[in-house]
């Protein structure tokens, strides 16, 4: 899967290099391209920003610069343009899933009060939130949905543990525990050690759906 993301600060991606994405990016199960959006300035002090009509505070990311930069993308033909914006559509697991199932994805990141609306009428397929909060920048968002998006491409993890995965089934994960069989006088339950495969399983369903009883009731509606 091909990832090319605009964006004004692409040191911020470098997290992305560590750890299971990174591995998959060696292994070349994704490809992760950054674009400076600033290499597509027109001005000597690389400006590509400016006030907004109208009067406001803040800096709008001027329209032709967003643009220039989307164009350098090669071979865009069957991308999906997403925008990360506060305004978007909030991700779940059921939208990652989706997600997943594209070739390459473009990730526009915005920054100060946003981008000229003009552009993204032009070149945005989709706008989506990781909630409703406001960020400095869509890079972070940017990041968590390669992350969620790319754990559902094959061979990235290890175990595919996403079929059985509670949250897909819209249910919070079971406890789990690990040696030692006691810490603090807390004894790991009795039915984890008995190997009863079956017993294990109810055991594991019914404390999932108790503990999104009481952690998030709103996942059970
Ligand atoms: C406003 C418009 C995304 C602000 C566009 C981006 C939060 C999210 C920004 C933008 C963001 C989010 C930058 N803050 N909840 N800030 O996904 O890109």
């Amino acid at each position: 899967m091909r990832f090319d993301i605009l964006t004004l600060f692409p040191e911020m991606f470098e997290p992305l290099k560590q750890s299971i994405i990174g591995r998959a990016i060696q292994k070349e199960l994704l490809q992760v391209n950054l674009i400076n959006i600033r290499d597509f300035s027109k001005d000597k002090h690389k400006k590509v920003d400016d006030t907004p009509y109208g009067g406001g505070a803040g800096m709008i990311m001027m329209p032709d610069i967003v643009y220039d930069a989307y164009n350098s993308i090669e071979n865009k033909e069957n991308a999906k343009v997403i925008y990360l914006s506060p305004q978007g559509k909030v991700l779940n697991q059921k939208k990652v899933v989706e997600l997943s199932k594209e070739n390459h994805i473009i990730l526009l990141c915005g920054h100060y009060e946003g981008i000229d609306q003009r552009v993204l009428d032009e070149i945005v397929d989709e706008e989506i939130s990781i909630g409703d909060y406001v960020l400095t920048g869509g890079e972070l968002p940017a990041m968590v949905l390669i992350d969620s998006v790319s754990r559902y491409v094959k061979g990235v993890l290890k175990e595919d543990s996403t079929k059985e995965e509670s949250f897909t089934k819209n249910l919070l994960e079971y406890p789990q525990y690990t040696r030692p069989e006691v810490f603090k006088s807390k004894k790991v339950p009795e039915v984890l050690l008995s190997g009863h495969h079956e017993n294990i399983r109810k055991w594991r369903e019914k404390t999932s759906i108790e503990i999104t009883k009481k952690k998030r009731p709103d996942l059970l509606k």
